[in-house]
C-alpha cells in the first residue's frame, strides 16, 4: 500500500522537545508501540519548527505554495475527495452504558472500541513520522484552560493545531511534571484515508479521543469539536461549567457602553459571520468585536455567565466569504492562512464561489481537475475552509486572552429556517429560553456529510458536539440557570427566513446589527416588545431599520408568527421531545404544554 503520510528527518534542534511529564511519556511510548512509526517528533510550536514542517508539506505535496504577493505565508491543502467534512455516522461516545452517551450519539461500549481502534492502529505509521502536539485550549491564565496532546502521523494536523491552538512549551508548562494531572491523550492517524475505516471515538471518562481514517476537519484536530465541545461538555458537567458550541462577540456603544452576547447556531449557520460583523453606516460609532467564532466556555462568577473563547484561530467556511459580506474575515485570511479545498486560479491565488469579482476564465478546482466557469462541478468545496490565526482578525476583541473571560449579557439560539421562525424574539425567561434552546431546529448543511436542506432537531446546536446524555445536557443548562443572580437574557433569531418567491428576507451579514442592536436594548431595559405566544416579539418599530431598504410586507413576514406553522411546529418539538425516550426534564415538558396553552388562548 502506497505510503500517505512518508516520515520526515529534522535537523538537531526540531522535534525533540520532549516533555518531562512521565504520564505523557508512557502514553507516547505505548502508543508508539502500537502504530511503529518510524521516528517521533515532538513539537514545541516554534517558528523554526513550523518553517521545516512547511518545506517538508511542499516537498510531499502537502501543501501548494500560494501567491506570495497576493496572499503571503498561505498554503493550499487539498484533502481527499472521500473526506471533506465531519462524519457523524461514525462519531462515538464511548460511556460505560449506553444510557450515559443518550439517545441522541452513536454508542459503542469502550473496550470493544479500544480494541477494535487498536487493531487498526498496530502498526499504521509505519515508515511515517509520529508527531506529539502538546497544546492548550483557553487562555494561558484561565481556570477554565485544559491541557491536550494530540499525536498524529499528519502534517497537514500539526500545521493547523499550530494555528488553531495555543501549542508547544505553553502546554508543558502548564501541565507541569505531576504524573495525575488532567489532561487530553488524543490519538489521530490517517490510516489510508478509507471511509470504510474512518471512526472518530470518545472516551468521556478517560479524557481520552482516538481518530483514524480522516485527514479532515473537525474529524482530526482534536482540539476542537473533539476536546473542546465533546469531552469538554462532559468535564464541564461533572466539574459545573459550560462547553457550547457559540461564538462570542462584544459590542460598544457610542457612548463606551460594552456588552457581550454568546450565539449558538449550528455548523455554516452563521457564526464566524455573526462574530465578525461590521455595523451599517446607519450605525455610527458602534463597534462590534470578536472573542470567538465557534465555541465558548463559560463559568459562574458573582452570580453572571463568563465566556472565554478556548481555540487559537478560526477555522470557517470559505464559499460566500466575501468583502461584501465578511470584510473582517476577507482580511484576516490575506496573509498566514491554511487553506483546505478551495480552488488554485493560474497565478497561485485562491478562489471560491461567492468571493469579489468575476470568477477567473480558469483554475484548478477543489479536487485538482481544470476548471472554467461553465463547468457543472463547483471551483471550491462548499466546505472548504480556512485555518487562520485569530491575530489576523482586525476586529479582535482585546480580552480575548483575559483569564477571566468576558460577563455574558445576552444568549442567542439561531437556526437556518426558511419558515416559521421570526427573525428575533426573547425567551420570558431562562427555563423558556432553554427551551426554545432544546427544540431549535436548523437545516442540515455541508459542515457534515448527508442531505443538505433538511430541518432537523438540533438542541443548542450541540446534537453533533454534546458528549453525553442530552437529557442530563438539558439539565444542567437547568441548574446553572438556578445559580445565576444575573443570568443573560435569552433570545431566538433566524437569518433565513424566505418569502414566498424562495429568497431571504433579511438582508443578514452586517443587517444583523439591528438585531443585535434591539438585544441589546433589551438587555437595558429599554427596547420594546410585544407579548407573543413564542415569546417577546419586536414590532417593526422597536427594531431600528433606518437606512436600510426593505419594504413593509418583508418586515411583517419576517416578524410574523403563522399559528397553522406554529401548530406543525410544536406537534415537532413533542415528537422529538418523545424521540429522546423520557430522558426530557420534567420543567422543559411542562414549558411545552404552556406553550402549546398560549397559542390556545
Ligand atoms: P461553522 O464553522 O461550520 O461552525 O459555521 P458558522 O456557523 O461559523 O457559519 P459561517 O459564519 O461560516 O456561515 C456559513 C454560511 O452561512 C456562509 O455561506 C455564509 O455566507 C452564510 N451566512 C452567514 N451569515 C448569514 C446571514 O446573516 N444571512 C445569510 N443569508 N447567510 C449567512
Ligand atoms: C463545524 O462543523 O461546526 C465546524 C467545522 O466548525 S469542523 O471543525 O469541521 O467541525
Ligand atoms: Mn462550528
Amino acid at each position: 500500500m502506497k505510503n500517505i503520510a512518508p516520515a520526515i528527518f529534522p535537523p538537531n534542534g526540531i522535534g525533540d522537545a520532549k516533555p518531562t511529564n512521565q504520564a505523557v511519556l508512557d502514553w507516547v511510548h505505548e502508543i508508539g508501540k502500537l502504530t511503529k512509526p518510524e521516528n517521533i517528533f515532538w513539537c514545541d510550536g516554534s517558528e523554526r519548527e513550523n518553517e521545516f514542517l512547511v518545506a517538508e508539506s511542499l516537498k510531499q505535496n502537502v501543501l501548494i505554495k500560494l501567491n506570495e504577493e497576493k496572499v503571503p505565508r498561505s498554503y493550499l491543502h487539498r484533502s481527499n475527495p472521500n473526506d471533506v467534512a465531519r462524519v457523524e455516522k461514525v462519531t462515538f461516545i464511548c460511556t460505560p452504558t449506553k444510557e450515559e452517551a443518550g439517545p441522541t450519539n452513536n454508542w459503542s461500549e469502550p473496550a470493544e472500541t479500544y480494541s477494535k481502534l487498536y487493531g487498526l492502529l498496530e502498526g499504521a505509521m509505519r515508515g511515517r513520522t509520529m508527531f506529539v502536539v502538546p497544546y492548550i485550549m483557553g487562555p494561558p491564565d484561565s481556570p477554565l484552560t485544559k491541557v491536550g496532546f494530540e499525536i498524529t502521523d499528519s502534517k497537514y494536523v500539526v500545521l493547523s493545531m499550530r494555528i488553531m491552538t495555543r501549542m508547544g512549551k505553553i502546554a508543558l508548562e502548564r501541565l507541569g511534571n505531576d504524573p495525575k494531572a488532567e489532561w487530553n491523550r488524543g490519538v489521530h492517524s490517517l490510516l489510508d484515508v478509507d471511509p470504510d475505516r474512518r471512526f472518530i471515538c470518545h472516551f468521556p471518562q478517560d479524557n481520552t479521543i482516538i481518530s483514524v481514517g480522516s485527514g479532515y476537519g473537525g474529524n482530526v484536530l482534536l482540539s476542537k469539536k473533539c476536546l473542546a465541545l465533546r469531552i469538554g461538555s462532559y468535564l464541564a458537567r461533572t466539574q459545573g461549567w459550560m462547553a457550547e458550541h457559540m461564538l462570542i462577540l462584544g459590542v460598544e456603544s457610542p457612548e463606551g457602553k460594552k456588552h457581550y452576547v454568546a450565539a449558538a447556531f449550528p455548523s455554516a449557520c452563521g457564526k464566524t459571520n455573526f462574530a465578525m460583523l461590521i455595523p451599517p453606516a446607519h450605525f455610527k460609532g458602534w463597534k462590534v468585536t470578536t472573542v470567538g467564532d465557534d465555541i465558548a466556555w463559560m463559568e459562574i462568577r458573582d452570580g453572571r455567565l463568563f465566556a472565554v473563547n478556548p481555540e487559537n484561530g478560526y477555522f470557517g467556511v470559505v464559499p460566500g466569504t466575501s468583502y461584501k459580506s465578511n470584510p473582517n474575515a476577507m482580511k484576516s485570511i490575506q496573509h498566514d492562512t491554511l487553506y483546505t479545498n478551495v480552488a488554485l486560479t493560474d497565478d497561485a491565488d485562491v478562489w471560491w464561489e461567492g468571493k469579489d469579482g468575476p470568477p477567473p476564465k480558469h483554475a484548478i478546482d477543489w479536487r485538482g481537475n481544470d476548471w472554467t466557469p461553465d463547468s457543472k462541478e463547483k471551483a471550491a468545496h462548499p466546505n472548504s475552509r480556512f485555518a487562520t490565526p485569530m491575530r489576523n482578525n482586525p476586529a479582535l476583541n482585546p480580552d480575548v486572552e483575559k483569564g477571566e473571560g468576558v460577563p455574558i449579557s445576552a444568549i442567542i439560539f439561531g437556526g437556518r429556517r426558511s419558515d416559521t421562525v421570526p427573525l428575533v424574539y426573547e425567551a420570558f425567561d431562562w427555563t423558556h429560553g432553554v427551551y426554545l434552546g432544546a427544540t431549535m431546529a436548523s437545516e442540515t448543511t455541508a459542515a457534515a456529510t448527508g442531505a443538505v436542506g433538511q430541518v432537523r432537531r438540533d438542541p443548542m446546536a450541540m446534537l453533533p458536539f454534546c458528549g453525553y446524555n442530552i437529557g442530563d445536557y438539558f439539565r444542567h443548562w437547568m441548574d446553572i440557570g438556578k445559580r445565576l443572580t444575573n443570568p443573560p437574557l435569552i433570545f431566538n433569531v433566524n437569518w433565513f427566513r424566505k418569502g414566498a418567491n424562495g429568497k431571504f428576507l433579511w438582508p443578514g451579514f452586517g443587517e444583523n446589527m439591528r438585531v443585535l442592536k434591539w438585544i441589546i436594548d433589551r438587555c437595558e431595559q429599554n427596547g420594546g416588545a410585544v407579548k407573543s405566544p413564542v415569546g417577546w416579539l419586536p414590532t417593526p418599530h422597536d427594531l431600528d431599520l433606518d437606512g436600510l431598504e426593505i419594504d413593509h410586507k418583508s418586515v411583517a413576514d419576517l416578524l410574523g408568527i403563522d399559528h397553522g406553522e406554529w401548530q406543525k411546529e410544536l406537534a415537532e418539538h413533542k415528537k422529538f421531545f418523545d424521540s429522546l425516550g423520557g430522558v426530557v426534564p420534567e420543567e422543559l415538558l411542562k414549558q411545552r404544554e404552556q406553550f402549546v396553552a398560549r397559542f390556545a388562548e
